[in-house]
This record gives C-alpha cells, sequence and structure tokens, in this order.
C-alpha cells in the first residue's frame, strides 16, 4: 500500500513521519529516509516503509509511506511521488494566516492525482489540521464546520507532539484498506480480516486506546460511506446506497 502526505510548505508532514516511526515496534517500522535542506524543508521526499502482521500473523501488511515536498516550485516532484497512491494524508496549517496556502495545496493535489489519471472525489483521503498548538488558528467549532460539510474524516492534531499523528494515520489506512478491499476483494482472498488488521497496526504502533476510540476523534465527515471494516459492515456496504465508487487507476 502506497499511502502519501501531502500538504503546503511547513505543515507539519515531515514531523507525522517522524512521530509514527518513533511509535512503530522494531519490528513493524523501516529506516525512515529524510532528505531536507536546511530549515526543515523537504527536498525531494521521505520515506518511512512500515510492516503490519495480521492478527494470525501470515499475512504481512507492507506499507510505504511518503511526504511530498510542500513549497510552491516542487509541484513537478508531488506530482511524481502521488503516482500510484492508494491514499492521501492531506496535512493543513490550523493558523488564518495558512487559510491559503491550504487551499492552494488542495487544489494542486487535486491537479496532480488528474494528471496522473486519478480522480481526487475516487482517492481516499484524510484531512489533518496540524499546528493547534500555536495562536490565531481556525477555531474548534470553525472546524468541526468545515468537516461536517465534507464526506473526507478530519482530525486536528499537533504533529511535534504526536497528538492526532496516530488518529489520522489510522483513519486513512482503514479508508484506503476498505477502498482497495471494494476494487481488489484482498479480505476474501487473502483471507483477512480488515477490522482485525487494523487493530494489529495500531497494537504494532502501540496504541493505547481502541481503534474505535481513536478514529471517533474525527471531527467530521464519514467512514460510514465507505462501508467500515470486518464482515459485519460488509454486508452493511452491500446494501448501502453510498459506498464510495471504486477507484481504476493508480493503485497498487
Ligand atoms: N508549533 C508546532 N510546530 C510544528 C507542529 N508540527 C510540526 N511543527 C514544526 O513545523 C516545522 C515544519 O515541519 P515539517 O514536518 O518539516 O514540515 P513539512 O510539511 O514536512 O514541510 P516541507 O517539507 O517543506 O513541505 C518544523 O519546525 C516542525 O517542528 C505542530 O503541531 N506545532
Ligand atoms: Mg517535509
Amino acid at each position: 500500500m502506497k499511502l502519501v502526505y501531502y500538504g503546503p510548505a511547513l505543515s507539519g508532514k515531515t514531523t507525522n513521519l517522524i512521530a509514527l516511526h518513533e511509535r512503530a515496534g522494531k519490528d513493524s517500522r523501516g529506516r525512515l529516509m529524510t532528505l531536507e535542506t536546511k530549515n526543515d524543508r523537504t527536498l525531494f521526499f521521505d520515506l518511512l516503509p512500515l510492516t503490519f502482521k495480521s492478527e494470525t500473523r501470515d499475512v504481512k501488511l507492507r506499507i510505504k509511506l511518503f511526504t511530498v515536498p510542500g513549497q510552491p516550485i516542487h509541484s513537478s516532484t508531488r506530482k511524481l511521488v502521488l503516482q500510484g497512491a492508494d491514499g492521501v494524508a492531506l496535512v493543513a496549517d490550523s493558523r488564518l494566516s495558512e487559510t491559503e496556502n491550504n487551499a492552494a495545496s488542495f487544489l494542486d493535489l487535486r491537479d496532480n492525482l488528474r494528471a496522473n489519471g486519478s480522480d481526487i472525489s475516487k482517492t481516499p483521503l484524510v484531512i489533518q489540521f496540524n499546528k493547534r498548538d500555536l495562536p490565531d488558528i481556525r477555531t474548534d467549532n470553525e472546524l468541526k464546520a468545515m468537516a461536517s460539510a465534507g464526506k473526507e474524516p478530519v482530525f486536528a492534531a499537533v504533529a511535534k507532539d504526536g497528538h492526532g499523528v496516530l488518529e489520522t494515520f489510522l483513519a486513512l489506512l482503514q479508508l484506503t484498506w476498505t477502498t482497495l478491499d471494494v476494487v481488489h476483494g484482498l479480505g476474501q482472498k487473502l483471507r483477512v480480516n480488515g477490522r482485525g488488521l487494523l487493530a494489529s497496526a495500531a497494537h504494532q504502533l502501540n496504541a493505547t486506546q481502541p481503534i474505535e476510540e481513536l478514529l471517533g476523534k474525527r471531527l467530521g465527515g464519514s467512514f460510514e460511506a465507505l462501508g467500515g471494516f470486518g464482515p459485519a459492515s460488509s454486508s452493511r456496504s452491500a446494501d448501502s446506497s453510498s459506498p464510495r465508487p471504486p477507484r481504476t487507476t493508480g493503485g497498487g
């Protein structure tokens, strides 16, 4: 599975990967590769390989977690890193002064997905509003209002202290797995229970709360539209009139 952390410059994408690397057990994480210039600017991309064993330990899910460089001049690099992405986390900066940069990054993501033959409405997407510790930020209520207007799950975070990082990642993992499962029937082919796999991943990332609690911290957006995880919910998705349409391109 290829997951990409996208967003404007200095929003905290690399910081999310560093926090996940710190959380992951030694058996689950590979080497975190970062390539930065001075002032924390990612030059090309960061890469963190993660491997999660299923509950029964006979299936391994390998994830390649990338960040893009956020500075506007690196648009072609972002397009390249985005190729074949199965899911995207958009890391936005909560400060009011960054509103335009967040919006520009969203449009840049949409354009680069389109240029890669993909479609943002069909791409598993989770939004993180980072830097909640700073002054002059959008209020919680503003974020909630924005979140409830869209279908993407939205999470608040202070990535530099590790807050909200796990929640964002697990939500992205759930959305992406569910979408790939719809397209490729992964769960059935591999005899893997998606809900169990997510629980295993959370455990291997040293989560101290149950998944429902972690995913329940989202400020809005619906997982329900996707049918959720596991056997109980796959029957629900069969009944549901609004599962997300499967992606047709760029999948792994
Ligand atoms: N106050 C505060 N600072 C943060 C937070 N998360 C990250 N930072 C800081 O913001 C700066 C930029 O973080 P990075 O993770 O390098 O940002 P990036 O999105 O990877 O930036 P580019 O690689 O240029 O796209 C660093 O100094 C981080 O320590 C946060 O939640 N709060
Ligand atoms: Mg970076």
